[in-house]
């Protein structure tokens, strides 16, 4: 199957993209799957979560979608077929939706702070922020390195993307590179900015194929099913792939560090304050990029 990744038209098993390896997190071998996230950058943690806690925020989701219009009801409402014209969106400031009790009861389950807490080896935390997605049809996430949304704590945090549906192929599954957590010289730069402060924006390229030219690796990426997830680091060149479908994909990232370390303080408080950039001329990270030499 030809799978689309921005500008680029990619075959799974090509030089430039392949299979996601899986974890076994079950067998409780933390340090190996520390090790392991050291040396890939991830960790696919398949079926982490609650089944039905997962549905809850799906249905959230969709029934939102439904209301607004934005779902083809030619279809059945669960394949959450896009209606014509209609986009996905971002409900990380949706108060509504993001601060749902289905959705805490869902990223600060209990047992999967348990399980944060057995990765890093310490309890763990989250924010007050939550970042919940729709993807739409023909849509898609550029690459970057999340460090620099969470560049004022450690950086150490951890991001978990959780699929909220079943996500076949073609349905903008989340992809990495395998390995980018190793990029010296791009963390030496990039890894370093804050994007208010240094009036930077947008994402680090716009070109799937010319980071992997670069700077070597391949993405990885898989179909994934409804509550199983993908614990990454914060240095970890991530992106998906475009949503060919009809239908929209559903998921969430949110954050988890130690507790006992730095918090980023944008992404807490009550409403968190959240990213903003300054008023005023600011260079994308992909002129700033070419000053960098990577
Ligand atoms: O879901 C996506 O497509 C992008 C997610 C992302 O950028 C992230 O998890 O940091």
């Amino acid at each position: 199957m030809k799978l689309k990744m921005g500008i680029r038209d990619f075959a799974m098993g090509g030089p430039y993209l392949g299979p996601m390896r899986e974890a076994d997190w079950r067998g409780g071998d933390w340090a190996a799957l520390r090790a392991q996230m050291q040396r890939d950058g991830y960790l696919l943690l398949r079926g982490l979560h609650d089944p039905a806690r997962v549905e809850a925020v799906r249905r959230l989701l969709v029934d939102h979608l439904d209301g607004q219009g934005s779902i083809d009801r030619s279809h059945a409402l669960d394949q959450a077929v896009a209606a014509t014209g209609a986009t996905g969106a971002f409900f990380g400031s949706e108060p509504s939706l993001a601060r749902a009790p289905v959705v805490g009861a869902l990223v600060e389950a209990e047992s999967l702070m348990g399980t944060m807490g057995a990765f890093f080896g310490s309890p763990a935390r989250t924010y007050d922020y939550r970042w919940l997605r729709a993807m739409g049809p023909g849509e898609g996430s550029g690459a970057h390195y999340d460090i620099v949304h969470f560049c004022r704590g450690t950086p150490r945090v951890h991001t978990l993307w959780t699929a909220l549906s079943d996500i076949a192929i073609d349905m903008a599954p989340l992809a990495v590179i395998e390995g980018s957590n190793h990029w010296h010289q791009v963390i030496a730069t990039y890894g370093q900015a804050d994007p208010a402060r240094d009036r930077l924006h947008g994402g680090f390229s716009s070109d799937p194929a010319e980071v992997i030219d670069k700077h070597g690796g391949r993405w990885v990426t898989t179909e994934y099913q409804a509550g199983d997830a993908v614990l990454f680091t914060m240095y970890t060149m991530h992106a998906s792939l475009t949503n060919v479908s009809n239908r929209y994909r559903f998921s969430s990232d949110t954050r988890y560090q130690r507790a006992d370390e730095p918090v980023d303080p944008r992404w807490v408080g009550n409403p968190p304050e959240g990213e903003s950039l300054p008023p005023g001329p600011l260079m994308t990270f992909e002129e700033k990029r070419r000053e960098w030499g990577i």
